[in-house]
């Protein structure tokens, strides 16, 4: 568990962002509508991964009237996962956050982390524009000061390891150590697959790999091949354990001191750049099976139905489903 604040000092420290935004006179509204903001995007993605290269060549040209935006990639501004604390503290405008991020502060998107829940890009993006999801965007805003623009794809999330040892079931994975990204609900996902998940961050996966002090971990096969995990392992285990997603936060004190038509220009710019990814990822998933195996990887599929079996299993009985809304599981899987 990672997280460097604790909520309630992060709810009073937004109360007061929340306040001086609500004390701002018409005028200097209309002056700040009127100037070009900047906005710092955090990420611990690299800027060749296609969330960055949509972000810089979608995006930002789509907004230059009204934003100068800055991307710091590979988490060089804020160490991963305390973007979201930034943003709410008025220290970073937008990031590219994680369902597992926000569970940490509000527990009900602990549901988004669930392994085999979302069925594919189409699913996870029908199941954020749906009326179920309101209340639940609306409480991070209140919250954390933070709008959730849109939802961007980072694909089917895959076992990659430096063992040698087939794993077609869970227990093939006992006593793995599998880097997880560093937040209870990630560690809670590397458990249920059946191994002994390992807090590491992202900029740090290659080198941990390389020298032995994991054992594997688990991203997206574009992910893998952007980072070059591939140079460090030997196999990727075709679980398709997550259909994995980011949110596009914004500061919501920056939103509000737009003006309609800014918002508008914005939020079609943010839908577009997440269209745009999500088509690049899901052609770069279904052509690098082959580009692994021609660097000498072995890539197979295992026992798909025993790793769902299981992780469903345990998810349902976890303290983190006691936080779900009532009702919603049923509603996801009827989209
Ligand atoms: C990772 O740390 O494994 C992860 O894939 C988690 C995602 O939520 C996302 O933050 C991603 O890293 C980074 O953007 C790096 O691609």
């Amino acid at each position: 568990m990672t997280t460097t604040f604790d909520r309630r000092s992060l709810l009073a420290a937004t109360g007061i962002a929340i306040a001086t935004g609500a004390t701002l006179g018409l005028r200097s509204r209309r002056a700040l509508a009127d100037e070009k903001v900047t906005v710092r995007l955090s990420a611990p993605a690299t800027p060749t991964d296609q969330r960055a290269v949509a972000l810089t060549e979608v995006f930002a040209p789509a907004v230059a009237d009204y934003i100068n935006f800055e991307p710091h990639w590979n988490a060089e501004l804020f160490k991963q996962g305390t973007e979201l604390e930034a943003i709410a503290r008025g220290n970073l405008e937008m990031s590219i956050t994680s369902a597992q991020e926000l569970a940490t502060l509000i527990p009900e998107f602990s549901i988004f982390t669930a392994g085999y829940l979302h069925r594919d890009a189409d699913h996870q993006k029908r199941v954020f524009a749906a009326d179920f999801m309101d209340p639940m965007k609306k409480k991070v805003e209140d919250t954390l000061g933070v709008k959730l623009l849109t939802v961007m794809y980072l694909g089917r999330r895959q076992l990659n390891l430096r063992t040698e040892k087939k794993v077609m079931v869970p227990a093939d994975l006992a006593g793995v150590k599998l880097r997880m990204p560093g937040t209870d609900a990630w560690q809670f996902l590397g458990k249920a697959l059946g191994a002994n998940p390992v807090p590491v961050a992202f900029t740090e996966v290659y080198t941990a790999l390389q020298t032995g002090a994991i054992d594997g971990q688990d991203n997206p096969l574009p992910t893998d091949k952007d980072s070059k995990f591939y140079e460090v392992t030997k196999q990727i285990v075709l679980t398709s354990h997550l259909v994995d997603l980011n949110y596009l936060a914004f500061s919501k004190k920056v939103w509000d001191k737009l003006s309609p038509g800014q918002q508008a220009a914005i939020q079609l710019a943010a839908d577009d750049c997440a269209e745009s990814a999500r088509q690049k990822q899901l052609t770069l998933e279904a052509q690098l099976e082959q580009f692994f195996k021609e660097q000498g990887l072995q890539v197979y599929t295992p026992d798909v139905e025993a790793f769902r079996t299981q992780v469903q299993k345990a998810y349902l009985a976890s303290d983190l489903a006691k936080d779900w809304p009532a009702g919603m599981v049923d509603k996801i899987n009827a989209i």
